[in-house]
């Protein structure tokens, strides 16, 4: 795109809104409020998008945070969504451990349901919720929000389009820094409300890019370590400590579908990791990595180039026409960040919604599932200290 193409006019929509509710206003309810109100204004959307409630504990901060991300209303209590005829899909950004009662009520309530990852606390609850899932006539979405970066994007295609030829070699990791000991004992520390901690946390989103990208499942978790370095935290409130019963770090070795050998690793405690995940995919025919903290790059190498002229290539997705979601964007090489899969994902909800495609396909209750045996499979090999087969783990 070149720079006069820039502000593109939007074509007015008739369509009723689309009246979406949210639950939960820290940090994925402001990753989430800034998706639907920045869609709205990037993409031409079938339906436009009504912000129409946000719901969350603290009355005090609601009302400034749902003025300043433009909620037309706010209430602290999550259930009077339900009876809402105006709402037509709940948006559940809330800690772990409540996803399954407030996505299974807002299904039998006949709304629509994007639930945050990963998709619970439990195996058991997210088998409960793809239940609910297949007998609700709503449609169900997980924020797998890295999916919809233009150089993920890319590297599907490119997978789909057979360049790296069989594929042999998963390598996947996803580090942060910010679990230290100092860290207070949060809700993510505490393993009856957060089920986990990096693994379901963290490991969540690259065994999702996995599974996406090769489009193979997972058979079964050859080996697994898992620690807590700090059983105990101070508490949030200064007074004392608490205990910390979730791990620290969690890394595993996985078989998937066609003998494709692939390892994980998570963890809050590597210092200078801020937010440090990738994925190398190796295969017969080429390689390719995407790196998050080069999120607008993704980098290949197509083997059998004899000549002198192989290596590694690093391609900026961000040309209108070749790469996705770029032309909703920014001319080519205006880079795009963190919160615009937040945006992305949001528009292409609402075009599933409107009975289109999304751009590529967003992880359902069902998708969601699968990783979440994954996640628990993998805990197993840890705990149990052994081989753990997926068809074991449903
Ligand atoms: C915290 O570790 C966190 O916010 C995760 O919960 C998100 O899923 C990840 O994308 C960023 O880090």
């Amino acid at each position: 795109m070149g720079l006069e193409d820039t502000g593109r006019t939007h074509a007015a929509t008739t369509a009723s809104p689309l009246g979406v509710a949210l639950i939960g206003q820290r940090f994925m309810g402001r990753a989430h409020s800034n998706g639907w109100g920045q869609a709205n204004r990037f993409f031409d959307l079938q339906r436009p998008i009504r912000m129409r409630t946000i719901c969350a504990r603290n009355a005090e901060e609601l009302a400034p945070f749902a003025k300043r991300f433009g909620w037309e209303s706010w209430t602290t209590d999550w259930r009077t969504i339900a009876d809402d005829a105006e709402i037509d899909l709940v948006d559940v950004g809330t800690p772990n451990d409540v996803h399954a009662e407030q996505s299974i009520a807002m299904l039998q309530a006949g709304k629509h349901v994007a639930c945050e990852k990963p998709l619970a606390a439990t195996l058991d609850e997210a088998r409960r919720m793809a239940e609910a899932a297949r007998d609700a006539d709503g449609k169900t979405f997980v924020w797998f929000n890295y999916r919809r970066i233009p150089a993920v994007v890319l590297a599907h295609q490119w997978i789909r389009e057979g360049r790296l030829g069989r594929l042999l070699h998963v390598r996947a990791r996803y580090l942060q820094s910010w679990g230290g000991a100092d860290t207070p004992r949060v809700w993510r520390f505490e393993k009856s409300r957060a089920g986990s901690g990096a693994h379901g946390d963290l490991n969540a989103h690259i065994i999702d890019m996995a599974r996406f990208l090769t489009g193979l499942s997972f058979e079964a978790i050859d080996g697994a370590i898992a620690r807590t370095f700090y059983p105990e935290r101070p508490m949030p409130d200064g007074k004392g400590v608490g205990t910390s019963d979730v791990d620290d770090a969690l890394s595993f070795l996985a078989s998937m579908e066609g003998g494709v050998a692939a390892s994980f690793e998570a963890t809050r405690c590597a210092p200078g990791h801020l937010n440090d995940h990738g994925i190398e995919i190796n295969g017969e025919l080429g390689s390719l990595r995407f790196d998050f903290n080069e999120m607008n790059y993704l980098s290949v190498h197509e083997a059998g180039l004899g000549d002198g002229t192989g290596g590694w290539k690093r391609i900026a997705a961000t040309s209108a026409g070749d790469h996705a979601y770029a032309a909703e964007w920014w001319p080519d090489g205006h880079w795009i960040g963190y919160e615009h899969g937040f945006v992305n994902m949001a528009a292409d909800i609402v075009r599933v919604l409107a009975g289109e495609e999304p751009t590529v396909p967003i992880p359902d209750f069902a998708d969601a599932y699968e990783t979440q045996r994954v996640l628990e499979a993998s805990m197993r090999a840890a705990t149990e200290h052994r081989r753990i087969l997926l068809d074991d783990v449903r």
